[in-house]
């Protein structure tokens, strides 16, 4: 006979409350060929610059194979970390590469955050919506996750502002704010700048710390650059996070953090455990890359490919999707948030979807509150212009269908 191992009963409670992060298993879903997927954030593999990493892979082999293979510091490359402090400098943000920590991509920066900053119960702020890893990774924690609503210039500030008031006064101290303030995901808006240095006032004045996370500032289509939240920060709140994945590849899995010198020495320490040090070997590439000056104009090229595809995606709404929707069009980064007319709950509705073979993210995904129920993410980086047009048409046909079959039964 073969013994059965009760494991349920060994599971930490943290790990009995963990849940599976709705768009990596939409990922294995979406893995069928045949589904145009909207769903993952996925960059366009048409975007990776393979030729000139291939170059510059040839030379870290040559001229620096014995250290890029090698173990790491777990704060990261030196020369890497020096040349994204002065990037950040040229963005407002004064710091010295003693601030900056190279991440195994920011969802391990997020992770980070929490073991840091969260015992269980406590609480922090996030949007309403806001980015879902972000979610997993501070309830991954046990934290209470209270919503503060966006509008068409991200998270409201007043709101936020009467809830701090209102946690104080139960003696609950928030312990961050967690902000994705350019291009956000999922909503796609634009925190402007005054609202960003309102937040930072908001922050200074009730001793707050502010978690930024910036992953799709650089690809901008219709504005001028806003500062980050960050370049505005005197007293040290801000701890602000990048990625490569973006602007390079999510493959590497490379991302970085610039926070004060106290929070940054923290931070290494409960990196140390996660993983000894990040990729010494893509370190070395992304680091030649850039040193080539090659990351500015591929930026440029990102954004060029990306701009008609969101273009595609806004004028294939109008055609395909019923009267009664809400998108405003996104000025930037990869993804449209569509909230459709009463009736509609986009969970079950993607059941449908998948009949049609189209798929993307539904609304609640991004709630904390339980709510969004009428919207969904629709991600334009990553198909065809064709596909999007196509994808586009079979999910109009499937929300104009879903909502005759409502009328009929009214
Ligand atoms: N934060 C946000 C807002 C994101 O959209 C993503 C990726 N979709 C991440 C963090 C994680 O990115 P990375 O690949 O650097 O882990
Ligand atoms: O889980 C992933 O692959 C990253 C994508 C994030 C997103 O879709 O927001």
């Amino acid at each position: 006979m073969v013994f059965i191992p009760d494991i349920d009963r060994l599971y930490s409670d943290r790990a009995g409350k963990m849940r599976k992060s709705v768009i990596r298993e939409l990922l294995r879903v979406t893995q069928d060929p045949e589904i145009i997927s909207f769903a993952g954030g996925l960059p366009n593999p048409k975007s990776f610059p393979i030729k000139d990493l291939e170059g510059a892979m040839d030379y870290v082999m040559e001229h620096h194979g014995e250290v890029a293979l090698q173990y790491g510091t777990t704060q990261g490359l030196k020369e890497l970390r020096e040349m994204i402090a002065e990037r950040a400098y040229k963005e407002g943000i004064d710091v010295s590469a003693d601030e900056v920590t190279i991440m195994s991509g920011s969802q391990q920066a997020l992770d980070t955050v929490g073991k840091m900053f969260l015992n269980p119960g406590d609480t922090a702020l996030v949007g309403l919506p806001t980015y879902l890893g972000g979610i997993n990774a501070f309830r991954a924690y046990e934290a209470n996750l209270s919503g503060i609503p966006l509008d068409g210039d991200g998270m409201r500030v007043d709101i936020l502002e009467d809830r701090i008031k209102e946690l104080l006064k139960q003696e609950i101290t928030p312990k961050f704010i967690y902000v994705v303030p350019t291009f956000q995901n999922p909503a796609g808006v634009v925190m402007p700048e005054k609202r960003r240095k309102q937040l930072i006032d908001i922050a200074n004045e009730y001793d707050l710390l502010i978690v930024e996370d910036d992953p799709y500032g650089k690809l901008r289509y219709d504005i001028p650059p806003v500062k980050p939240i960050k370049a505005f920060d005197d007293e040290g709140r801000v701890i602000y996070m990048s990625t490569f994945s973006k602007i390079l590849s999510p493959g590497f899995r490379l991302a970085w953090t610039l926070a004060s010198p106290e929070l940054t020495r923290k931070m290494v320490i409960c990196k140390q455990a996660l993983d000894l040090c990040t990729n010494t070997f893509t370190q070395y590439i992304a680091y030649e890359f850039m040193r080539r000056g090659s990351l500015d104009l591929h930026i440029l090229k990102i954004c060029e490919l990306y701009k008609p595809k969101r273009d595609i995606m806004m004028k294939a709404m109008e055609k395909y999707f019923p009267e009664g929707y809400i998108c405003h069009k996104p000025k930037g980064g990869m993804f449209a948030w569509v909230t459709l007319p009463e009736g509609i709950d986009t969970e079950v509705l993607f059941l449908d979807a998948i009949k049609e073979k189209v798929a993307y993210v539904h609304g609640k995904a991004f709630h904390v509150d339980g709510g969004g129920g009428r919207s969904m993410r629709l991600n334009f980086s990553y198909s065809t212009d064709e596909l999007i047009e196509e994808g586009m048409r079979r999910l109009g046909k499937v929300i104009k269908n879903k909502l005759e079959k409502e009328k009929a039964v009214l």
